[in-house]
């Protein structure tokens, strides 16, 4: 049966489908005169209606009242979890089409690119939380394909802290802030969240994520995003396959050192969100291909975890990931309310071709997402939100609510019907009528935990085992900051426990930062997350033996290391800098795609030596080196020799340094360098080599801008932390 055509439905297709559906709904008040809500033309915005110029305001002030009271109903409830965030719109476009796998419309057409809007998140932190938290971060992504709207409502982690969604509550009440006092804000470092997770045997695995350096990325352009469970591909046959999804960045995943996370919290706490919006505007887009991980159906129980359990992940050494497609952000939202607050995604938003499983959180989450949106955003018509609404056609006999927009037109509101000819129809599966995967399920209702839950370890393990040293060393950091935070001994005592049973020596170098000993038998920590007659034995946990002892995907030492696209790269530079050994670095940074910052002591301009003016973008006061990606200090006498006097310039070295990044300098600039801590106790300088790959000093500025280039690329030099420790 046909479907009726409606004309306000189809929309020209301008930036991408989805933004042009929004323009209707958007407005501009450039070159317009200024009205109250209703429409009447305000003459007097800057007084309110009073008798006489000093008596009382009237009540009969509609302006004013309008205004007021607009004004106290501006805020909404945040969200409940993921409340600080930053989204943005782009579109997705297929390799190739994946018949075989999913029926999903926009999986199986390269032609088309179907608009995305994504928003990346902190968990823990308030909307106005920092953007640095040592945190997980969310990463939704919502479709909007010609088939309704899809949600990826995934995280920079590939799995969770619980198994069941019956602990969520529980979870986020440990994490937050203390109820007595509310302290402290967006951190997992206090005695209530490690309490629970020391309780929590199953949070291990992801304890190792959020304690690595993976809890504190660069940019959000550089996280990897994972949907964490298990999901279903049904095929036109009708075939389901499992399916794990993941977003790899094409600029690699990167992080910052912990010292420097703190301090840009502090600099800049909108770091991840500017960083967004920055690239965005200036073009440099940025990109992830989407992967996925195919188990079939025959393959359920052939691994040694559990495809159900969300705190588990397939080794891409037993399943590789394939590429299908590609993600671009390509434009920032108009209006951050409207669209990155008022956007409701939904893991339960799917379309034919994708499926659920029985994953215990996944289940949960199908429960939660409407139902919170329905107290955070109002009523049940936020769906009518225009961020939220699918760009396919979308009629039923909803109606009603709060805040309803549409007017629906006609006589019925129910069927089966025949006043109205029984429309809307219900579509059949060929035509693209949704319908469920029909599992087969024979079982008794019981509340429990199958034991192949049981295992809280061994992937632990394979994520510690499978780090760089650095990113071990961070991890026994991260571990002794987060407990040392933690008042109650027993509750960091019971931690180290739990350590202990991931890797003896990650235990001990926890347990001595501490202060205390790893004991040799751990006292089983568990037993108060039984249900009340369990049998204690029917919840230990168990060690299942694991051929796979490393998997190179899991740590950041692999990931992309030659590009320094959008890359912030800060030149120290005073009156008199040289200007070829200025130009000559900057032009070859830019013609890679880095963005460079000449910073001075102070704003406005300074003299090259060629008495040419050089626009400074920042000051050492506006500026910080923990808000760049490397250093370049260019020659030229009289700069030199004002920075070299210039503690805020020395400090800005120091700190690059110890934050293990790349810094550069003409050969002539190198009374800086002398300057500082680093370089000045540095006794196997040999006066024309380098400390390591990441400090070059030369005046053939061709070699050293080609070996800048590269450094910058590769992020960081973290082997640097063990040599020299910087008091910056
Ligand atoms: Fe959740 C928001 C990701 C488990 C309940 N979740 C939320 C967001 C992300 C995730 C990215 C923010 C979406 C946005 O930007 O608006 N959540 C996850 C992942 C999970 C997970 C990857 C585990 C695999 N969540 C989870 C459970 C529950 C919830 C088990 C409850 C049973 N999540 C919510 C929520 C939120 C939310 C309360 C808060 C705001 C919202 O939904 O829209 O419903």
């Amino acid at each position: 049966m046909k479907k009726k055509e409606s004309k306000t439905e189809k929309v020209e297709a301008v930036d991408n489908q989805k933004v042009s559906a929004l323009r209707p709904h958007t407005a501009d008040a450039t070159g317009q005169e200024m009205t109250t809500d209703q429409g009447v033309k305000i003459n007097d915005d800057q007084n309110s209606l009073r008798a006489g110029d000093r008596g009382a305001t009237l009540l009969e002030d509609f302006i004013l009242r309008e205004k007021i009271t607009h004004f106290d109903h501006e805020r909404i409830p945040e969200r409940v979890v993921h409340a600080r965030g930053s989204g943005a719109h782009g579109v997705f476009k297929l390799y190739k089409p994946l018949s075989e796998l999913t029926k999903a419309g926009f999986l199986n057409n390269t032609e088309i690119e179907t608009p995305v809007f994504v928003r990346f998140s902190t968990v823990a932190g308030s909307r106005g939380s920092t953007d640095l938290a040592r945190d997980v971060r969310g990463f939704a992504v919502k479709f909007y394909t010609e088939e309704g709207n899809f949600d990826l409502v995934g995280n920079n982690m590939p799995v969770f802290f619980i198994q069941d969604a019956m602990k969520f509550p529980d979870l986020v009440h440990a994490v937050k802030p203390e109820p007595d006092n509310e302290i402290p804000q967006a951190a997992s470092a206090h005695d209530t969240f490690w309490d629970f997770i020391s309780l929590m045997p199953e949070s291990t695995h992801m304890i190792m994520w959020l304690m690595s350096d993976r809890a504190i990325p660069r940019s959000y352009r550089m996280m990897e995003g994972f949907g964490v469970h298990t999901f279903r591909f049904i095929n036109a046959r009708g075939e389901s396959n499992f399916v794990k999804f993941h977003w790899k960045p094409m600029l690699g995943v990167h992080s910052v050192a912990w010292d420097e996370a703190q301090n840009i919290s502090g600099k800049d706490p909108d770091f991840h969100r500017r960083d967004l919006w920055e690239a965005i505007e200036s073009g440099a887009f940025p990109e992830w291909e989407l992967g996925v991980q195919i188990i079939p159906e025959a393959d359920e129980f052939k691994y040694e975890f559990d495809l159900l359990d969300s705190t588990k992940l397939v080794p891409e050494e037993l399943v590789p990931v394939l590429p299908i497609g590609k993600m671009t952000l390509n434009r920032n939202p108009d209006n951050f309310f409207a669209e990155t607050e008022q956007v409701a995604f939904h893991i339960g938003n799917i379309v034919p071709g994708i499926d659920f499983t029985n994953d215990p959180l996944l289940q949960g989450r199908l429960f939660s997402y409407t139902d919170t949106q329905l107290i955070r955003l109002g009523g049940p018509n936020f769906h009518e939100i225009p961020i939220n609404r699918p760009i396919s056609p979308s009629h039923n006999n909803q109606r009603d609510g709060f805040m309803r927009q549409r007017i629906d037109r006609g006589k019925t509101s129910y069927g089966p019907n025949s006043l109205g000819d029984n429309y809307p129809l219900q579509v059949k599966e060929e035509a693209g009528g949704f319908k469920s995967y029909q599992e087969r399920i024979d079982a008794r209702k019981v509340r429990a935990r199958s034991d192949s839950f049981r295992d809280h370890f061994s992937q632990a393990r394979l994520f510690y085992n499978s780090q760089s040293e650095p990113e071990r060393n961070h991890m026994v950091d991260a571990f002794s900051f987060e407990l040392g935070k933690v008042k109650s001994v027993a509750v960091r005592q019971r931690m180290v426990g739990i350590l202990s049973l991931v890797d003896k020596s990650l235990a001990g170098e926890v347990a001595a930062a501490l202060g205390l000993g790893v004991q040799e038998k751990l006292e089983t920590p568990i037993n108060r997350s039984l249900p009340a007659d369990a049998n204690p034995s029917d919840y230990e946990p168990i060690e299942v033996k694991v051929k796979l002892k490393k998997s190179a995907a899991l740590s950041m030492e692999n990931t992309v290391k030659d590009t320094i696209t959008s890359r912030k790269i800060a030149v120290l530079a005073a009156d008199g800098v040289d200007a070829s050994s200025l130009k000559i670095v900057i032009d070859a940074i830019r013609a890679e795609g880095g963005i460079v910052h000449v910073i001075s002591p102070k704003l406005g301009q300074i003299t090259s030596s060629d008495h040419k003016p050089i626009q400074v973008e920042e000051s050492f006061l506006t500026a910080a080196s923990v808000l760049y990606d490397g250093i370049y200090v260019p020659g030229g006498k009289a700069s030199v020799n004002k920075l070299q006097s210039n503690a805020d310039a020395v400090h800005f070295l120091n700190e690059a340094f110890k934050h293990c990044k790349a810094i550069a300098a003409d050969s002539e600039a190198r009374p800086v360098l002398d300057a500082t801590y680093f370089f000045s106790n540095a006794p196997e300088f040999d006066g024309g080599s380098t400390l390591d790959e990441g400090i070059i000093i030369e005046n053939d500025l061709k070699s050293l801008t080609d070996k800048f280039i590269k450094a910058i690329g590769r992020h960081r030099f973290w082997e640097r932390e063990k040599k020299r420790k910087v008091p910056a």
